[in-house]
């Protein structure tokens, strides 16, 4: 089948396209035409487009094989890939032929594409990170493997109802998934629980439950290149023998039951919110995957070159975030216990092989697990860990023999707090580098929670700012602007996106400026019609597409976005005669399901929108939209149409944020504080092709420190005054005038944690800089120009070259191309 590449015709390649998908239909899916549904179709086209790409995965495989060095094993609990199908055919360059011949077969590839269920296996950025990472890893021809949880439930799916989030599980493999190839013969023994029996030295982990790992393989196409990598996702499935006893004894639905525990392990993605609730099955979770893969690591490693000695030169193992930090002690109990390594080799092996980012400086998002807890569910690595401890410690105190307050800060166990274990503090021991995603995240990390350890290893430390990858967040998801792209400079940006810089040259050209312009309003337009069918709002493309999506935190800030439309409201309600630049203020983003307060603000935004909407007086000035159910394949219809991009965040909160810069690659202009990677985009495109706000990280300290008082910024600010009032008046929640006293009484008498009051003035006045702006569109699109041309840094492959260089030590794959 990978002769359809040499085929030159166009007309021939279209017509092997349809007799493969009229044979996949029949033979894999085995369904008449005359009755399949259009998932039958999308199968079957899947399948089809699956086979082109297989001969590119062996023959990487076998490639990285006999070239024999490091390979990078990339631990995560989350992979947001988004759609495959359109994906695979961009990197295939096979778009138009399979559009064309779907069109002779009556169909239209679009629709078509659109039936494929997105695989919510994330949460947000760390997980759709991964995804990029996948994919410049295999563009950049870097032997890899993710490896993650095939979850059967991800992320709920989001309804609003009545204004409010409802959420439902998310079946998104009902109809299959035609993209994974399960392992049936490759899967490994999980154990959990039980006891450790000391034989001599020896320790034996005994009267274990058992679960299997089974491994299913999705291929990982690179773009332009005939390099792939493999995504393996583990699924649980009950051993053969646990129930065995109770089924001989009659009770088989005891024995489903157990079977059903053991496939728990695998059944729903955990969502970020820091509840107590099933926090078991998460520590289960997370050990599921690591011992999985280590156990495959190891098994392979040891088929190829049968020793172990020469692990480190050969793999190394990336910690996506700490929720695979159990890779190191399992990595330590595989070498001691079942490979009968001494304990100094074996750390001095895990010492060489692991690496660990951090994502997040929230003190609430760092995982801690009770010491007697994960004793309970893993006893073994319980001992490890305390011997790591102590290991770790000994050197430390030879070291700074005179400050005991050292050790008990750095200490992985904190004994202060009912005895947990720090697992940021066990990935930085046990990783030889650590790297933040920006470099105001980074230089925050070694001040804050890392101070300690980055001066007792100030090497470990090391800033890899993120990226995304410009296949998915250009090339696919804004057909107008790539094309125009293509036209100007050609299409080498897709691998270099530092080219795009040439586009600065053409800012001054009006008729460049005017097919910018025409880009965006197609867009828009085609955001407006999905707003229209799904949600029954109309709103005007020509007006500005103001855009906040991300999930809903108190640290970003949706709250103030929405504040600050109702002081809009309000004024626009003042002066109605005023030359107002038309808004659409668009939000989406899901709320963890017991995080009462996002919850609530979900609501505010919708009873905002209600009341503005329908408001005769306002016209067409402002509407405020919520688009439901965010994810990867709405941010790709959103991003594209949006002009004025919200990254909002307290100062010193976000670590990076990546929405930021699929935004100004997509031709929108940012309005941000200086958190994350703003602070660099602002560095890149200049202070005046980006509006910035709000006090920096500094200032909020330096607030916080002296006394933030934001009852006095109510009372002595008009606007802020009425706009929180509102809140508390039921002008937006009628039917329960009290709704949304608890926003209103933790901004004026709790403390307004995230400072919003404080930023709130100067927000709206970066919002008044914004209009002026737009009401002359062809500096607002000279502005987005000067924004593209600068986005050519935050390509994912320059983040994972750096990974590369700085970290890995990992060369690529000398494939023919
Ligand atoms: C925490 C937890 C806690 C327990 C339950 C499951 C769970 C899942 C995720 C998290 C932490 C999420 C951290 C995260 O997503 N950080 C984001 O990482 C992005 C990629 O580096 C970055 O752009 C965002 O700024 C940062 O918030």
């Amino acid at each position: 089948m990978d002769t359809i590449f040499s085929i030159k015709t166009k007309e021939e390649r279209i017509n092997i396209l349809i007799d493969s998908i009229q044979q996949k239909l029949k033979f894999m899916v085995g369904k008449d035409p005359a009755i399949a549904t259009k998932h039958d179709w999308l199968n079957a086209i899947s399948y089809a487009i699956r086979d082109l790409t297989v001969d590119r995965w062996l023959q990487s495989i076998r490639t990285s094989l006999s070239q024999s060095g490091r390979t990078v094993a990339y631990l995560s609990m989350e992979f947001l890939i988004g759609r495959t199908l359109s994906n695979t055919l961009l990197n295939l360059e096979m778009y138009d032929d399979v559009a064309a011949a779907l069109s002779k077969m009556g169909f239209k590839l679009d629709e078509i594409a659109e039936e494929e269920d997105d695989p919510g296996l994330g949460n947000g950025g760390l997980g759709r990170l991964a995804a990029c990472f996948l994919d410049s890893l295999a563009t950049l021809k870097i032997p890899s493997v993710g490896f993650g949880i095939r979850y059967e439930y991800g992320m709920f799916q989001q309804n609003i109802i009545d204004g409010q989030q409802v959420e439902s599980i998310d079946r998104w493999l009902q109809y299959g998934n035609a993209w994974e190839f399960p392992r049936y013969n490759l899967y490994y023994k999980i154990k959990f629980g039980g006891r450790v029996q000391l034989e001599g030295k020896v320790a034996r982990w005994i009267e274990t439950e058992e679960v299997l790992a089974r491994a299913h393989d999705q291929i990982i196409m690179g773009y332009g290149c005939h390099a792939t990598n493999t995504l393996r996702l583990w699924s649980a499935h009950a051993t053969n023998d646990m129930n065995l006893s109770k089924f001989n004894q009659g009770d088989y639905s005891a024995a489903v039951e157990d079977k059903n525990f053991s496939e728990n392990m695998s059944r729903v993605l955990y969502p970020n919110d820091s509840t107590e609730s099933g926090k078991i099955l998460r520590l289960g979770q997370e050990y599921f995957l690591v011992s999985a893969t280590l156990q495959n690591i190891l098994h392979f490693h040891y088929l190829v070159y049968e020793t172990y000695d020469n692990l480190a030169e050969k793999i190394a193992i990336h910690l996506n975030d700490t929720h695979p930090v159990l890779a190191i002690p399992e990595l330590m109990r595989l070498l001691i216990d079942e490979h009968e390594y001494a304990w100094q080799d074996a750390w001095a092996m895990a010492e060489k092989i692991f690496s660990y980012t951090n994502h997040t400086l929230m003190s609430e998002a760092l995982e801690r697990w009770p010491v007697d807890l994960l004793g309970r569910v893993l006893p073994r690595h319980l001992q490890i860990i305390f011997e790591i401890n102590d290991h770790f410690l000994k050197q430390i105190k030879q070291r700074y023999p005179n400050d005991p307050d050292l050790l008990t800060r750095l200490s992985i166990i904190d004994e202060s707090h009912g005895r947990q274990i720090r697992m940021a503090w066990l990935a930085v021991v046990g990783s030889y580098k650590v790297n933040g995603v920006s470099q105001l995240h980074s230089e925050l990390m070694t001040k804050e929670i890392f101070a300690d350890f980055a001066k007792v290893f100030p090497e470990r430390f090391c800033n890899i700012t993120n990226g995304i990858t410009p296949r998915r967040w250009l090339a696919l998801c804004n057909k107008p602007l790539a094309g125009l792209i293509d036209d100007t400079i050609g299409k080498e940006w897709r691998k270099e996106l530092t080219l795009l810089s040439e586009l600065k040259q053409k800012a001054d050209y009006p008729l460049f400026i005017e097919k910018i312009k025409a880009c965006k309003f197609e867009n828009k337009v085609a955001l407006a019609t999905y707003i229209a069918k799904n949600l029954n709002i109309i709103v005007d493309p020509n007006a500005l597409f103001d855009v906040q999506i991300k999930r809903i935190h108190e640290y970003k800030r949706q709250l103030l976005n929405i504040l600050q439309v109702i002081g809009r409201y309000y004024r626009i309600l003042q002066s109605p005669e005023k030359n107002w630049v038309p808004r659409v203020v668009i939000f989406a983003g899901k709320a963890a399901s017991s995080y009462v307060n996002a919850k609530m603000i979900i609501q505010l935004i919708n009873d905002v929108a209600k009341v503005i909407n329908h408001d005769p007086r306002i016209k067409n000035k402002l509407k405020v939209v919520f688009i439901p159910n965010y994810g990867v394949s709405l941010a790709q219809l959103i991003i594209p149409a949006t002009d004025l991009s919200e990254q909002i965040s307290l100062a010193g909160t976000e670590a990076s944020g990546t929405g930021n810069m699929k935004f100004a690659l997509n031709g929108a202009l940012t309005i941000g504080t200086l958190d994350g990677a703003n602070v660099e985009i602002r560095e890149r495109v200049g202070k005046d092709n980006i509006f910035i706000f709000g006090n920096t990280t500094e200032q909020v300290e330096e607030l916080r420190s002296k006394g933030y008082d934001p009852r006095k910024i109510y009372e002595e600010d008009a606007e802020i005054h009425q706009v929180l009032n509102s809140l508390v008046s039921g002008i937006f929640s009628p039917e329960d005038p009290n709704r949304y006293y608890p926003l209103y009484d933790s901004l004026v008498n709790f403390g307004d944690h995230y400072q919003l009051l404080a930023d709130y003035r100067s927000y709206v006045k970066a919002q008044d800089e914004v209009d002026k702006l737009y009401l002359k569109p062809d500096f607002w699109a000279q502005k987005t120009v000067f924004n593209i041309a600068q986005m050519g840094y935050f390509s994912s492959d320059r983040t994972i070259q750096e990974y590369v260089d700085k970290i890995w030590q990992v060369k690529p794959t000398l494939s023919s191309c």
